[in-house]
Order: structure tokens, then C-alpha cells, then sequence
């Protein structure tokens, strides 16, 4: 699936890639350098082959995109991110966009179309003036004729910038979304603390107050996960395996289901313990999620 990042120079791109799926902080992205040309990220998100494409916005970039307008071909979903710290940008951003749609059509394609109205914090930013801006940017012709399905996106709320990539990644997959509910609910409901991922270390959801910010996996904790997974592969040879670690008043515990999905467990002694039998319909429940995971991944 192919995610085309769109948006004038400075408006943010690189940040929203770096700060979702890229596992950086808003503090590491304060200093990125613009992009060149295009980079391309790709991502196995829950089984999914993605392949974002992020397009640097400069002039003779844009230029070049669509004097080969191949490039932009194939694009599912294209997300066009608009500055509202720059609103003398809005015009120009508003014939970019309708050039790169009219070379994406001319392609043959048909895009789902997102916007990001991004930059909405007062990070150096007056609050009347961002929502004048707000205001203004929604009068632009491209918003008013496509009516793209849209989002207010900040680096600076990370979770929630997170929250809405997922979003989009999924949104092709009903019984993907389903399933995240349903992780989502179960986890609501119990007392351990929980983070369901895919073994690729891509966060589905969890539990745990102030603990994920983008959608990759801490980094001890993903390393913890892909060496969980080298054992079940080459140690078990099983599809599926658990495994355990405990010290004095901590126990940690890891499955992994199907090849794909990974539920962690975190057990605290002097906290309230939930039921084995809530714990096990839980895992019962992400043995479905995994199965329907790799289903997905066939038909990708
Ligand atoms: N206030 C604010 N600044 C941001 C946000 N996202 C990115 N920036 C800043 O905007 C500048 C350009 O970001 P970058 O990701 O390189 O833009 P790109 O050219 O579209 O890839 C950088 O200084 C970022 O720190 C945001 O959500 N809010
Ligand atoms: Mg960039």
C-alpha cells in the first residue's frame, strides 16, 4: 500500500512520519534538514506492506514530481499536510495539492484523501491567530470541493498524532479495526499493564498512562519482543510461544501468536492481580486478532 506524504517545504512532513512511525520525540525532530527529492519508508504495519512516501516540498522538487508524474502513481492514500503557522502558503498549497491530484488521476489512480491542518499548537504560535488561520484554511478551494477527511495534527501531541496514523493505515481493514476495538476494550477493562504490538514492535494499544508516544515500541522492550520471536523461530519452531521473566515482586510475561502478534504482560505484586480467567480470554481473544492478521497479510 502506498502512502503519499504531500505538502509545501517546512510544513511538517518529515516530522509526522519521524514522530509516528519513525520513533523519534518532538524535541529529536526539532533540527530535521529538509528533505531531498522523495524518501521512501517502508513498514510492515500488522501485516501490512506499507510504503510512505515522503515528498520534500521545495520548489524545484514539486516541479520535478510533476514533470514525472510517475512517480506519484499507485498512491492509496495521499495525505496533504497544510501549515497553519503559514497561512501566506495557503494559495500556493492549494494549487500543489490540485496538481499532484489532477497527475495522481492522470495516472489512473483514485486516492482516499486526507488532510492534516498541522502545526495546530502554540508552539511559538499565537492562539487567536492559529484558529483565524483554522478558519481560513477551511475556505480553500481544494478542502471545500474534495472534502478530504481531516485532522487537527500536531508534533506536540504525539499520542494523538499517533492515534490518527493508525487510523489511516487501517482504515481499508474492517475487521482489522474490529479486532484493535476489541484489544482496546479488553485492556480498558484490566488492572496488569498490558501493550499489545505486532513483532515488528508496532504498538496496536495498551494500557499503561504516560507510557507510548509514537506508534514504535520503546526500544528495550522491542529488542526484549525480536528476541522472544528468534527463540520461538529457531529454538521452538512453533507458531506461537510464551515466555516468562520474574524477580522479587515483578513478573513479565510475552506472547507471541501466530508469527504476528505479541501481547506483554507487566505484574506488579503489590498491585491488585486481575483473574487468571480475565488474563485468559484476553489471550484468547489476540489468538483470534493474530489469525486474522495473517489472513490479512495473504491477501496483501
Ligand atoms: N509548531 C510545530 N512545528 C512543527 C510541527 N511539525 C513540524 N514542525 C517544525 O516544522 C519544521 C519543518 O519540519 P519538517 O518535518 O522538516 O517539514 P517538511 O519539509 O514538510 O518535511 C521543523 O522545524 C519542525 O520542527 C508541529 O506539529 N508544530
Ligand atoms: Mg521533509
Amino acid at each position: 500500500m502506498k502512502i503519499s506524504l504531500v505538502g509545501l517545504s517546512g510544513c511538517g512532513k518529515t516530522s509526522i512520519y519521524s514522530t509516528t512511525l519513525g520513533g523519534m520525540s518532538p524535541l529529536e525532530v526539532k533540527d530535521l534538514g529538509p528533505t531531498v527529492m522523495y524518501e521512501v519508508k517502508s513498514h510492515n504495519y500488522l501485516g501490512i506492506q506499507i510504503s510512505l512516501w515522503d515528498f520534500g516540498g521545495q520548489a524545484e522538487y514539486r516541479q520535478s514530481y510533476l514533470e514525472t508524474p510517475k512517480i506519484l502513481a499507485n498512491t492509496s492514500i495521499l495525505i496533504f499536510v497544510l501549515d497553519l503557522h503559514h497561512p501566506n502558503q495557503f494559495e500556493l498549497a492549494n494549487s500543489y495539492f490540485t496538481d499532484v491530484y489532477t497527475a495522481i488521476k492522470e495516472q489512473g489512480g483514485d486516492p482516499r484523501i486526507t488532510l492534516f491542518y498541522h502545526k495546530y499548537d502554540t508552539e511559538e504560535y499565537d492562539k487567536t491567530l492559529l484558529e483565524e488561520n483554522l478558519q481560513k484554511a477551511k475556505q480553500l478551494p481544494f478542502i471545500i470541493r474534495h472534502t478530504p477527511k481531516e485532522y487537527l495534527t500536531s508534533v506536540y501531541r504525539q499520542e494523538e498524532l499517533s492515534e490518527f496514523v493508525k487510523q489511516i493505515l487501517i482504515a481499508d481493514f474492517d475487521d482489522l479495526k474490529r479486532s484493535v476495538e476489541g484489544a482496546k476494550d479488553h485492556l480498558a477493562k484490566l488492572k496488569s499493564k498490558i501493550i499489545v504490538s505486532d513483532v515488528n514492535g508496532n504498538v496496536i494499544t495498551h494500557n499503561i498512562e504516560g507510557f507510548a508516544s509514537g506508534i514504535q515500541l520503546r526500544e528495550d522492550l522491542r529488542e526484549y519482543i525480536f528476541a522472544c520471536n528468534v527463540l520461538r523461530e529457531n529454538f521452538l519452531a512453533s507458531e506461537s510461544a510464551s515466555f516468562s521473566a520474574t524477580s522479587e515482586k515483578k513478573k513479565l510475561a510475552a506472547h507471541i501468536f501466530n508469527y504476528v502478534l505479541t501481547v506483554l504482560i507487566m505484574i506488579d505484586e503489590d498491585q491488585e492481580a486481575d483473574s487468571p480467567d480475565k488474563i485468559s480470554e484476553l489471550l484468547k481473544e489476540m489468538e483470534i486478532f493474530a489469525d486474522l492478521l495473517i489472513e490479512i497479510s495473504h491477501e496483501e
